[in-house]
């Protein structure tokens, strides 16, 4: 074998080796069926599936948006422009909207429409490649797209995560204090405008201490994990509940007056009290007490209301737990 030959091997096994970016699905679409198949060899060469649009391309010959599986994204797409002349911003834009506006696209160029294809598309398109390439350049521009799109999913990652630690309670997945509190902003602009009823629920686990003390934090925290689910389950889908405190969750009732909400808070009340919570091999009763306040009572200022919740878990504290009690009703 020559040393030319063994050169040229060697270069096609690095490529699928050690520098072929991680297998994605490609969309491509070259101006000819000779080019369209080279290209095509050429993608599946370095691992990745390909997908071929077969009849040129154009707006009418991209798969309609119901026909493109989205568990196989495609992420990455290779256009040909030279079969679509002036057509090729309204085409990738129409590539981002079926497929999704992250998808990495990359433009064959012929050499001599360089210059002008890179000003007149730059803003559309990700990169260009030239024509006439080499595998070689094809992969490298492949694994720059491939290296583009998992920062750009780390990203994504990173945001969901730093939102999540921003607006959730890590411990029981609700709302924290301050996304269930803005919510109650929200519903109350809301309900006001359209002249509604909104209550408001402040629940409390009762003698939660004496979980703790008796089975351990670890235990206690479980229970909360169990009690937040279970009240969590038994809202409409239309309610917000938040972890206000502690032990404590705000629950809002759009939509309720006072005899809906307490409906509600009943059967809230009587459900945590009938299933008991299996802690340390044995079964814990446990029940939370409900205050219940309502614009039709205490206006639409967010403090005044849940005061006036808070002012009734009081009164169900005192008369014994396990129970919901009404705020005073406007006079
Ligand atoms: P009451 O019926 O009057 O509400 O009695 P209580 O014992 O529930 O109320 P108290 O305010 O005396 O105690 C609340 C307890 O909740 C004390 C605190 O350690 C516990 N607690 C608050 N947050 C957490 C938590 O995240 N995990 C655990 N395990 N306990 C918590
Ligand atoms: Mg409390
Ligand atoms: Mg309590």
């Amino acid at each position: 074998m020559s040393r030319e030959i063994r050169a040229k091997i060697s270069v096609k096994e690095h490529i699928r080796t050690s520098e072929a970016p991680a297998p994605m699905r490609v969309l491509i679409s070259a101006d000819d069926p000779m080019s369209q198949q080279l290209l095509a060899s050429m993608v599946s060469n370095l691992g990745h599936e390909v997908f071929a649009i077969s009849e040129g391309l154009s707006v009418e010959g991209l798969p309609a948006r119901e026909d493109i599986n989205p568990e196989s994204e495609t992420r990455i797409a290779i256009l040909d422009h030279s079969i679509s002349g002036g057509k090729c911003r309204n085409i990738c834009r129409e590539v981002r909207k079926r497929f999704g506006s992250d998808i990495y696209i990359i433009l064959l160029t012929p050499s001599h429409l360089a210059g002008r294809t890179m000003t007149d598309l730059g803003i559309v398109v990700d990169d260009f490649l030239l024509k006439p390439f080499t595998e070689a350049e094809l992969c490298a521009r492949l694994r720059l797209g491939v290296r583009v799109l998992n920062l750009l999913a780390g990203h994504i990652e990173t945001e969901r995560l730093l939102f999540n630690a921003a607006t959730c309670d890590d411990l029981t997945g609700l709302w924290n204090r301050r996304m269930i509190l803005n919510q109650l902003a929200q519903e109350l602009n809301r309900t006001k405008h359209d002249k509604k009823s909104l209550a408001v629920a402040m629940v409390d686990i009762d003698l939660f201490k004496s979980v703790n003390d008796t089975f351990g934090h670890l235990a206690g925290d479980s229970v909360l994990r169990d009690i937040a689910a279970s009240l969590r389950t038994q809202l409409r889908s239309y309610d917000f509940i938040g972890r206000y405190g502690g032990e404590e969750f705000l629950v809002l009732l759009p939509g309720c007056d006072r005899k809906a909400a307490a409906d509600i808070a009943r059967r809230m009340c009587q459900t945590i009290a009938s299933t008991p919570m299996h802690i340390c091999d044995v079964d814990v009763p446990v029940s939370v007490s409900i205050g219940l306040s309502s614009t039709a009572d205490a206006g639409f200022d967010s403090a005044t209301l849940i005061a006036a919740a808070d002012e009734a878990l009081y009164r169900a504290k005192n008369d014994g737990r396990n129970r919901v009690s009404l705020c005073e009703a406007a006079s």
